[in-house]
């Protein structure tokens, strides 16, 4: 039995998180669910966005699952993302069939280290109308990422995948912060001679996931350079609807969608919901059930190449009708 914390959040979380349990649940595999509130709304109930009963289900289940954050979101999201010490974001980028993609074959993985950069929220007020806000990069928590963007790759090039890792940092501008994380990039590359590594400036990057994505494998940033670079790499696949991600710590999980609450479509029951179900796929892995995983995925290219799919896909059917068309196809 696996004990899963779900959260499903705010807005269309409460929508495509239902979805993607649908589809687990079809697997047969035994899942205990345990449900826990954060979000925007249980800030507006309770006056805090994580409270202390969801961190205490989210620390003691095997995994969590989470929906969307809004507003709350470094309350919410990047909040437990620290606690649980969660510091690989994996947000893979892969073209499926029958969703109009830039290229027919991307397929890389965005690791975005988790707990510092930017995200590490430290921001101050100096004066009237003169705001600060502190990059941390460190030689431990880059030491960490570089370490596991290896190891994926080397994992990677097991199944016939390239075996490169490409470091997308602004090291000529911001010279102390990502001038030690482009010198750690390389100080543990010593230590990966089978894979190719290779550094480029963030703002090239962002135009090569545009211009030669197909060129890429695994592709390791900090933490703000990741969160924007994931959103336009999933641009290039299909849209946000499509962009999984796992959260990835020594001790802990947590899989969410790339995509936030999208407050314009919440309630309308359109909300496409294959990147929480591909969440759910890496949930499964993570949770050794490779299986299911994969048969969870096939169905889902079927739905997909057969145009089974939410409006933003082009197709007619609901979150749920969607769900349910890939939930039959993993019962068979
Ligand atoms: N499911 C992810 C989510 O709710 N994202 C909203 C958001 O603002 N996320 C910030 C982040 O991913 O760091």
């Amino acid at each position: 039995m696996h004990k899963i914390c779900v959260i499903e959040g705010d807005g269309i979380g409460k929508e495509v998180v239902p979805a993607a349990i649908r589809v687990l649940e079809a697997t047969g595999i035994p899942f205990e669910f345990v449900y826990a509130e954060a979000g925007d709304e249980v800030y507006e109930k309770l006056g805090v966005a994580l409270p202390e009963e969801t961190i205490e289900t989210a620390l003691e289940c095997e995994a969590v699952l989470f929906g969307a954050a809004g507003e709350t979101a470094a309350d919410v999201i990047v909040k437990l993302r620290h606690i649980l010490d969660t510091y690989a974001n994996v947000r893979p980028v892969k073209a499926y069939k029958g969703v109009k993609c830039l290229r027919e074959d991307i397929d890389y993985i965005i690791v975005r280290e988790n707990t510092e950069g930017l995200y590490k929220g430290i921001e101050a007020e100096i004066d009237e109308g003169i705001t600060t806000a502190t990059r941390v990069i460190t030689e431990k928590a880059s030491e960490r990422i570089f370490k596991f963007a290896y190891e994926l790759a080397k994992d990677r090039k097991k199944e016939g995948k390239e075996g490169k890792v490409t470091c997308a940092h602004k090291a000529n501008v911001l010279k102390i912060t990502d001038g030690l994380f482009k010198r750690v990039f390389y100080k543990v590359a010593e230590n990966y001679k089978d894979i190719k590594a290779e550094d480029v400036y963030i703002d090239a990057m962002n135009m090569y996931i545009i211009t030669r994505p197909q060129t890429f494998d695994v592709v390791v940033t900090s933490n703000l350079f990741g969160d924007i670079l994931s959103d336009g790499a999933a641009g290039t696949v299909g849209g946000l609807g499509l962009a999984p991600s796992a959260n990835i710590g020594d001790e802990h999980g947590l899989f969410e969608p790339v995509h936030g609450s999208a407050p314009d479509i919440a309630g309308k029951g359109i909300a496409n919901p294959t990147a929480t179900i591909l969440s759910a796929v890496l949930m499964l892995r993570y949770l050794g059930e490779y299986e299911a995983a994969n048969k969870i995925e096939k169905a889902l290219e079927e739905v997909l190449s057969l145009g089974l799919t939410t409006p933003d896909l082009g197709g007619n059917l609901t979150t749920m009708q969607m769900a349910e068309e890939i939930a039959k196809r993993v019962e068979l």
